[in-house]
């Protein structure tokens, strides 16, 4: 694309190295390449609902096996699924940033991702959660779970019409409890663990670089880091196939491509 030119990569290259705090916000378009759904625009649906109007409190309220048939698909659809060149690149660049004598830069991955394939970086924040965990909504017990299928119910509904409309008795359950489990992802109208909005905002407040990858940025609070960033004297790029905002560099293009040529 025409600002994708071999002089701005140059001049990123320049940025990378006189920078001391790198940072990234991750979007779906990071995992886009792997085949994994984004959430909005092509293909950001799942059969006839729109899949953000899944992610909500309010829907599992109404529907819990909707929701979960929906999570089950995306859980299931994930683990036949690999890290991209995109996510090489960013494990990649961690490793030459680690191997540094003496270090004196950071690179931290901050990812709205809940599909875990950034998981084999060291240095990594997951806003939103994850597939493969799961949070009781009686007694609050967390943990991994990775299991196909995660409940016999649920078995092959994969490709099924929507609405299968579990009983509650064959939906997920707490292993401790029994209770109804739910994914411990972050859904709209819910707050962010606190541990992890303050870690991020140590982050933001020292980064001079921020890359943001593949997301539209239209989902608070993580819409709010760029403006954040540049408005503390920090510089921004934007690794996207569309424009997606001011930037002081632009790398427009799928991120498989521009991020492994921009962090080399
Ligand atoms: C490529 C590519 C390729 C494709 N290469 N690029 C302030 C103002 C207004 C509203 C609010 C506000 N503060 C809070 C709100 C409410 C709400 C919100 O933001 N609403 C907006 C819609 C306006 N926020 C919340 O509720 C948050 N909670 C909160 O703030 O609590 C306090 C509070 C509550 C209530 C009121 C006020 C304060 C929680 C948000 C949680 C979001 N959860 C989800 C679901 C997670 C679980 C799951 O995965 O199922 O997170 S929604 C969904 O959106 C998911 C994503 O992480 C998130 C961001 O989407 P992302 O990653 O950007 O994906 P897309 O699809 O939008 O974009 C993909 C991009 O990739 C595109 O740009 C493509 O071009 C690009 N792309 N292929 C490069 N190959």
């Amino acid at each position: 694309a025409a600002n994708s030119t071999s002089a701005s990569y140059e001049a990123f290259h320049q940025a990378l190295k006189s920078a001391k705090h790198i940072a990234t916000l991750c979007g779906a378009g990071l995992s886009a390449e792997s085949g994994i759904p984004t959430f909005r625009g092509e293909g950001g649906w799942w059969r006839t609902f729109e899949a953000t109007e899944l992610a909500t409190p309010t829907a599992f309220k109404k529907n819990p096996s909707r929701v979960w048939e929906f999570y089950h698909y995306r859980r299931e659809l994930v683990l036949k699924k690999q890290p991209n060149k995109a996510h090489k690149a960013l494990v990649d660049f961690e490793d030459k940033i680690l191997s540094q004598t003496p270090q004196n830069q950071t690179f931290t991955v901050i990812t709205q991702n809940v599909d875990g394939l950034s998981s084999n970086l060291k240095n990594f924040i997951a806003m939103h959660g994850s597939l493969f965990r799961t949070r009781c909504t009686k007694c609050g017990y967390i943990e991994e779970n990775r299991n196909s299928p995660i409940c016999e119910g649920l078995k092959g509904t994969e490709n099924s019409n929507f609405d299968i409309n579990l009983p509650i008795e064959k939906l997920p359950s707490c292993t401790k409890c029994n209770g109804l489990i739910r994914p411990d992802v972050v859904w709209f109208n819910e707050t962010l663990d606190p541990d992890i909005l303050n870690k991020i905002h140590e982050e933001l407040n020292r980064c001079d670089l921020f890359l943001i990858i593949g997301t539209s940025g239209l989902v608070y609070p993580a819409a709010s880091y760029a403006n954040y960033v540049k408005s503390r004297g920090g510089k921004l790029a934007i690794f996207n196939i569309e424009d997606t905002g001011k930037a002081d560099f632009k790398f427009i293009g799928p991120c498989g491509e521009t991020l492994p040529r921009a962090l080399d």
